[in-house]
């Protein structure tokens, strides 16, 4: 358990490995802007060192960086309140994650999902950084001696691991330095699927756009992506129950709970008997009225990438302040030698 001593801290991320999808919208952006405000000091990061695991062209990087910075100002998140930075700018980040190597377990990590999911029958030739991957991230959270992490589903063993990573440290170095993180996952929407297979997660970089939404679709597309998106023919029935076999369904109902602020068995009890030509439509109205006002801010942002520089590298600025003391705690702790 967290001792009060740390300061109730949210950190969170998200790699700029492509345009933004829903499921980063509803898991993760929507949430980080739900949780700045007087109970946590925020600071969220656009995690650049992550999206170079896999190879990214470096114009691409620097346009999704600045993208995904346009994304999180554009849904609410303000770069006063909140620390908002690029983790490559804050080299504690990668200087923490290699004392985590030096703690972490390969057969910790041989138990990553995500690891085994993105390497695929290909293992052998991914890059090293793909599987210190979780390493990292721990890094990430505990440089800021973060108490909160919201992520999505997806990310919970992460977290776990990142829980795994900190115990291992105070246990080794008899301290009680690092706090154990709790992984926020509350809300209907917190494992959006693909639209094409409701079995598999939606994700920036899957093979299909027809499989996403993306933040900057516009209406048009929106509308066709829900239409066209796999559903089964039986119209939705009256409780979630009645959804359980149905994976696809279960999405799109869940979709529409994360994006109207209700609950999934609110949606349903709206809905119960509609078919796919009266929900379908529905569901594509509502995305884009929540989605809309957030790309037309984010285009306008967009076009400044000098200004989005700007608050990146005064949000570095406060999270240095934040990280390095950290960091050299913990060279003090493992008994590195500081001399100059
Ligand atoms: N489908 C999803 N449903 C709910 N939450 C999601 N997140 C991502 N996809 C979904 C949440 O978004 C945050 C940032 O994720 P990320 O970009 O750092 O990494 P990711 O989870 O690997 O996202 P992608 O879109 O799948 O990226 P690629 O394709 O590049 O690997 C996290 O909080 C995540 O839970």
């Amino acid at each position: 358990m967290n001792t009060p001593a740390f300061t109730p801290r949210v950190f969170s991320g998200i790699k700029p490995s492509g345009g933004l999808q829903l499921g980063n919208y509803l898991g993760a952006i929507k949430r980080w802007v739900d949780m700045q405000g007087p109970d946590f000091e925020t600071v969220y990061c656009v995690v650049d060192l992550h999206a170079i695991t896999v190879w990214q062209d470096p114009a691409e990087l620097r346009a999704s960086t600045h993208e995904v910075a346009a994304a999180l100002i554009a849904s609410g998140i303000d770069p006063e309140s909140s620390v908002l930075f690029n983790q490559s700018q804050v080299s504690a980040h990668a200087e923490l994650g290699w004392i985590f190597n030096c703690v972490a377990r390969v057969g910790w990590m041989n138990r990553m999902t995500q690891f085994k999911d993105k390497a695929g029958k290909n293992a052998e030739n991914v890059s090293l950084g793909l599987y210190a991957y979780p390493s990292l991230m721990a890094a990430d959270i505990l440089a800021y001696h973060a108490t909160h992490v919201p992520v999505g589903e997806d990310q919970k063993q992460h977290v776990e691991l990142t829980r795994d990573i900190a115990n291992k440290f105070n246990h080794d170095y008899g301290v009680e330095f690092f706090p154990v993180t709790e992984p926020v996952i509350e809300g209907p929407a917190m494992r959006v699927m693909n639209l094409r297979d409701g079995n598999k997660k939606m994700s920036k970089s899957g093979d299909s756009d027809m499989e996403r939404i993306n933040m900057l679709d516009g209406a048009d597309l929106i509308a066709k992506k829900f239409k066209k998106a796999r559903t089964d023919p039986a119209p939705l029935p009256d409780n979630l129950e009645g959804l359980k076999d149905r994976p696809e369904a279960r999405n799109l109902v869940d979709i529409y709970a994360g994006l109207s602020d209700m609950t999934s068995e609110a949606v349903i009890s709206e809905y119960a008997g509609a078919g796919w030509g009266q929900f379908k439509p529905a569901l594509a109205d509502l995305a884009v009225a929540k989605l809309a006002p957030i790309s037309d801010e984010m285009r306008r942002l967009m076009d400044d990438p000098g200004e989005l520089d700007q608050i990146l590298g005064k949000g570095a600025d406060k999270a240095e302040a934040i990280a390095r003391p950290i960091l050299e705690q913990v060279y003090d702790i493992v008994g590195l030698v500081r001399s100059r």
